[in-house]
């Protein structure tokens, strides 16, 4: 979409860019190289509220509502986080409240691609035999982070033992829905990443999760798989995608030295986060 600043939007327009989300999964802002961390968030609170992450080495230095992925430092001190998100996900699948809806900003752009795949898992739950649909829907699945926790610098010298203590009280495993059904279209997702999602409960047989997995096309190294798409970053692009729908993995450049920065805001939209399920119900698993 093209046309779109916050500085004159209305409320008409930011309800056509909420429908945008809920009917296309993901939308393309063009030319805001000059959108401000203010009006970012600003952007951001017409998706709900903002979540800020939890982990604040990620936080960007005077909004912490903004996730910062960079490979640059100011003043020696580190901006945000390097080369996150390079594995099948989608934001926050391990917290008992999963985000609706993530808002990224490609500041910097290396030289070369830099982009992010996306899965439609309504798309993928749509189109599998009826029999695995069946076995999806009656089981429930876990989610963690801690494969992919990323160290922090103040972690240096501490056992890791303690670290990974400390993670795991910190942001202990989720569980969720394996097939979660959208608030807002009733559609049918189904809802395991690659990255994430650590086993299946009450699933009638094991490899269940790896055939998911592989129907959906996480599993394919290539990222030629049918369901994968590729979103290329063109300078001064927002993309704003419904994160319950799809699941991510980020291309970072191939030079892991050529200076980057993307920020990111996340929201929760008010519904729940799966029909199915709810709220109250989600914090007493
Ligand atoms: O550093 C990263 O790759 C961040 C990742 C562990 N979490 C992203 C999220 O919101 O779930
Ligand atoms: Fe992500």
């Amino acid at each position: 979409m093209t046309g779109f600043s916050v500085s004159t939007a209305t409320e008409e327009d930011y309800a056509a860019l909420r429908e945008a989300v809920d009917s296309d999964r993901i939308l393309v802002l063009k030319d805001q190289q000059d959108i401000t961390p203010e009006e970012f968030v600003e952007l951001g609170r017409h998706f709900g509220d903002i979540v800020p992450y939890y982990e604040d080495t990620y936080h960007h230095p005077d909004h912490p509502e903004i996730f910062v992925s960079s490979n640059l430092s100011d003043d020696g001190k580190p901006l945000g986080v390097p080369r996150t998100g390079r594995f099948w996900h989608s934001d926050y699948m391990f917290a008992q409240e999963p985000l609706s809806v993530t808002i990224f900003a490609q500041k910097i752009l290396p030289p070369g691609r830099r982009g992010t795949y996306f899965i439609d898992m309504v798309d993928v739950f749509r189109n599998l035999p009826e029999e695995l649909k069946e076995e999806a829907r009656a089981a429930t699945a876990s989610h963690s982070v801690r494969r992919f926790f990323k160290i922090r610098p103040e972690d240096v010298f501490r056992p890791l033992g303690e670290v990974i203590r400390e993670v795991e009280a910190v942001s202990p495993p989720s569980v969720h829905n394996t097939v979660v059904t959208h608030p807002v279209t009733g559609e049918e997702i189904l809802y395991v990443s690659e990255g994430f999602t650590d086993h299946l409960i009450g699933a009638e047989r094991d490899g269940l999760l790896h055939d998911l997995l592989e129907a959906s096309g996480q599993l394919d190294t290539t990222f030629t798989d049918p369901h994968i798409v590729l979103h290329t970053y063109e300078p001064g692009e927002i993309v704003i995608w419904d994160n319950r729908a799809l699941v991510h993995c980020a291309l970072h450049s191939a030079d892991p030295t050529a200076p980057v920065m993307s920020h990111r805001i996340t929201t929760v939209d008010g519904h729940p986060f799966d029909a199915a399920q709810s709220r109250e119900e989600l914090h007493n698993v």
